[in-house]
Formats: structure tokens, C-alpha cells, sequence
């Protein structure tokens, strides 16, 4: 089965954009399976209303371990499973909190046994820092471009396409992330999501 990684900086829509895919998809109780970093495996289903209330949060770090669901695909004749992977968000600097940074360790290490990478931004806060210089070369989402970048199968997801400013962030992620694959997705109002999911297709 082949794993698409879903990472990025805190509070950008990871949780939110995994849902909202399977949603799109018609996947109507969404099974996932939480995998923390000190090893332990649980899964739980949810009706996809009640996943989205009590997984998705404005406070950043809302999810601090692996959580994976599976989506199905129709290829020829058969069928193809994908296991999509939200991660804990992840910063620049050292977190104070030892089970967050272990949490962060745990996405950078998921990134190498993915095949599909899907990088998302708020292209919202971007678009939305009037006056703010172009993130540093060492930001973190330079950084993990071109980490990920390189490998098979990764795209950036400007996310909150919905929101005030996002068509300037858009166009900031369009010249800062020069040569990557990127699409303008609303999470919140499903635009975008039928690119998503052809990404993750052409990637199986
Ligand atoms: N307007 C709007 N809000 C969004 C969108 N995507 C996510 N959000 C909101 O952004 C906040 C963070 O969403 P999450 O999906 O929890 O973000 P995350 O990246 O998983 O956050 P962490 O798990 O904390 O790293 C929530 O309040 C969401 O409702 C979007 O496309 N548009
Ligand atoms: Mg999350």
C-alpha cells in the first residue's frame, strides 16, 4: 500500500484538508488509526462530522502524533488503497514541550517511507503579511521543499484559498516555490480538492 504524507507548519489545515479529502472522496465513517510516537497503535471510527469537530483545532499542535486513514481508488479493474498520514505540525525552533518535539521527529521521519508528498501552506497568512519580507532562506517551508521536493510525488497545497489575501500568497507561494507543483485548495469550502485527489493518483 502506498503512504501520501500530509505535513507542514502548525494550524496551516493538515487535519482539515486529510478530512475534507476523504470527504470529497465519499468516504462517509472515517476509520482512523492513531499511531503516537512512544509506539502505541489505536483506531477509532467517526462519523466524518464529529472527526472534523474533535480533530481539526485553532490551537496549534491540535495533533500530535500520526493519524492515518485510507482511501480508496479505482485502478482498471481493481481497486488501489492509499494510507494518508496527517502529521504534527512542525516549526523552526526547539519546542518546549519533549512530547511535541518527539511528535515533530516522528513526521520527519514519516516523510521517508512516503511516497506522496503533500506539502501545505496558508497561503491566507502569506498572502496577509503586507510589509513582511519574504520568508528567510532557511524558513521552515523552504526547507522542507527542498527536503521533500526532490523525492516522488510532491506538491504544495496553498490552503484557505477562501480567505482575504489568499490570491497574493498564492502568487508569493507561485514565486517563492519556483519549479514545484502547486494547488490552491480551500480545505474549508472543498475548492481544489478534485486536484488533490488526481495527485494522489497519478502518483499510485
Ligand atoms: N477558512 C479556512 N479555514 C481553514 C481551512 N483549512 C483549515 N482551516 C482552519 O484552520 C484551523 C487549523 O486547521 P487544522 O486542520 O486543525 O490545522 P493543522 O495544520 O492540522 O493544525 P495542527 O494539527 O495544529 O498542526 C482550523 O480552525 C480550521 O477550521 C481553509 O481552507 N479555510
Ligand atoms: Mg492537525
Amino acid at each position: 500500500m502506498k503512504r501520501c504524507i500530509v505535513l507542514g507548519k502548525p494550524n496551516v489545515g493538515k487535519t482539515l484538508l486529510a478530512l475534507a479529502l476523504a470527504d470529497y472522496m465519499k468516504v462517509k465513517d472515517v476509520e482512523i488509526t492513531f499511531q503516537d510516537p512512544g509506539g502505541a497503535r489505536y483506531s477509532r471510527k467517526y462519523p466524518m462530522d464529529i472527526a472534523i469537530r474533535e480533530l481539526v483545532g485553532t490551537l496549534p499542535h491540535q495533533t500530535r502524533c500520526l493519524q492515518s486513514l485510507s482511501l480508496e481508488f479505482r485502478a482498471g479493474k481493481g481497486k488501489k488503497t492509499v494510507e494518508l498520514v496527517d502529521t504534527t505540525g512542525l516549526i523552526d525552533e526547539i519546542h518546549d514541550d519533549p512530547l511535541t518535539r518527539k511528535a515533530m521527529a516522528q513526521t520527519l521521519s514519516a516523510i521517508r517511507s512516503a511516497q506522496i508528498i503533500i506539502h501545505v501552506i496558508d497561503a491566507h497568512l502569506l498572502g496577509d503579511a503586507d510589509g513582511l519580507s519574504d520568508p528567510r532562506e532557511g524558513d521552515l517551508d523552504m526547507q522542507l521543499a527542498a527536503f521533500a521536493g526532490p523525492r516522488g510525488g510532491y506538491c504544495i497545497v496553498a490552503n484557505k484559498m477562501d480567505l482575504p489575501g489568499a490570491k497574493r500568497g498564492l502568487a508569493r507561494i507561485r514565486r517563492l516555490f519556483t519549479g514545484y507543483k502547486v494547488l490552491p485548495v480551500s480545505a474549508a469550502t472543498r475548492e481544489g480538492l478534485k486536484e488533490v485527489r488526481r495527485h494522489v493518483l497519478r502518483n499510485l
